[in-house]
């Protein structure tokens, strides 16, 4: 009776990641586990398998005690864009803070500018390369922002590229319309229009073309006020669209607790959060995304109140916020390495951060995100001994192979330089 299952690992470690286990990662020891279109099928300990493997499975996959995990997921990014700020980068090491080279002029907008100028398959190139450096890191899902068109055809063109990328590589994609990210030079002075263009304009004719999963907006001086991006909130419940907020980061406008009235997926960066932003995500069951190389980045000095939202038993996540002007990462395990030197999270919350948590922050949860029976068979096979190396190492990546709906890559990828 051969081929039961499509494809099953065996002798393998896997850390399932499931909530309700006492131990953090969920361990199995001496486990195997099973694909069947698309999925998992079965998963379990070695000895309970109902018979031998190649009896089971067209192809059996020996991992001789590797470690399994989810494969990672990204749940924030803002990967597709074109240019560079490193000149912005040296200014800002000479003393300039972020917010002043905004108000410049510099900053978000110099990215709009580069975008602006570019088709379509231009972002698709400068952005392919990211994209697979975090293939490497073991990451089958990917949460893309726009933000940097602030124009229809421009937020158009990004989401676009998002959706050619997601084509281009074993990868889900989930896109996010973030069209208030920042005022565009030809709205100054006029930030109410703008939103108002947004709202009945943009918005809807990217939702109608099928390019929007979810809506974000800037909450904060330098971005959108809180009643402004309220009226973001309504347009995005008015497609049936959930929403995220950039909420806190650079200073407290009480952003998570709005977001959490719109029953938002997840508030992020949350560096200046307090405590009843807090007790707000917690009541609604927001995820807190934690992006600490945008905090290392900038220099930050607030660290995000991580022990209170322990406390409080919101779901944190972790994820790289990869963007050319306070986070040029593209690495989600250097981000989890971060999240816990620089906050203090344990390694297994870095590691439900980048799997778990982040499906959650998507939208994702019944489908991704932990080894069970029923969700998507998206693995990443480790050469580690255990799953608290995945936050240790800095610029290494052990992954062995990345397995996408049941299917190893063929081929490795991308590789860290
Ligand atoms: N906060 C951030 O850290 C990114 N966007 C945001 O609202 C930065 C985007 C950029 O500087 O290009
Ligand atoms: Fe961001």
């Amino acid at each position: 009776m051969s081929g039961r299952w499509d494809r099953i690992w065996v002798d393998a470690r896997l850390a399932r990641m499931t909530a309700v286990e006492a131990e953090p990662y969920a361990m199995l020891e001496h486990g195997a586990i099973a694909a069947k279109d698309g999925k998992i099928a079965w998963l379990g300990a070695m000895t309970d398998l109902p018979d031998a493997p190649d009896a089971l499975a067209e192809e059996v996959v020996a991992c001789e005690g590797a470690c399994i995990t989810p494969a990672l997921i990204d749940c924030h990014t803002h990967l597709v864009f074109a240019g560079d700020r490193a000149g912005e980068y040296a200014l800002r090491l000479e003393g300039a803070s972020y917010e002043e080279i905004a108000r410049a002029g510099g900053g978000i907008l110099s990215t709009v500018n580069a975008v602006r100028a570019a088709e379509v398959n231009d972002l698709v190139e400068a952005s392919l390369p990211r994209l697979d450096s975090l293939i490497a890191d073991g990451v089958a899902t990917v949460e893309i922002k726009s933000g940097y068109g602030l124009n229809l055809d421009g937020e158009r063109a990004m989401l676009e590229a998002a959706g050619r990328l997601a084509e281009m590589r074993r990868v889900r994609v989930r896109r996010t319309f973030l069209g208030a990210h920042a005022l565009p030079p030809e709205f100054v002075g006029r930030s109410e229009e703008y939103i108002t263009y947004l709202c009945e304009e943009m918005l809807p004719a990217l939702a109608a073309d099928g390019l929007v999963d979810a809506v974000d907006a800037f909450c904060e001086r330098i971005g959108f006020s809180p009643a402004q991006t309220e009226r973001v909130f309504q347009a995005a419940c008015a497609h049936g669209l959930p929403v995220k907020l950039h909420a806190e980061q650079l200073s407290n406008q009480r952003g998570a607790s709005l977001a959490a009235r719109y029953k938002a997926l997840s508030a992020d960066h949350l560096e200046f959060l307090d405590e009843e932003g807090v007790a707000d995500m917690a009541a609604a069951g927001a995820v807190a995304v934690i992006l600490p190389c945008a905090y290392y980045f900038l220099r930050d000095e607030t660290p995000p109140p991580i022990e209170k939202l322990r406390a409080a038993g919101v779901d944190m996540a972790v994820a790289t916020d990869c963007n050319p002007g306070s986070s040029p990462c593209a690495s989600l395990l250097l981000a989890m390495n971060m999240a816990c030197a620089l906050f203090r999270m344990t390694p297994a919350e870095a590691l439900a951060g980048a799997t778990r948590n982040a499906s959650k922050a998507l939208g994702l949860g019944d489908e991704t995100g932990t080894l069970e029976v029923g969700k998507a068979c998206d693995l990443a096979v480790w050469d580690i001994a255990h799953p608290a190396e995945l936050s240790y190492w800095m610029g290494l990546s052990p992954l062995r192979s990345r397995v996408v709906a049941g299917s190893p890559d063929t081929e490795t990828i991308g590789a860290h330089s």
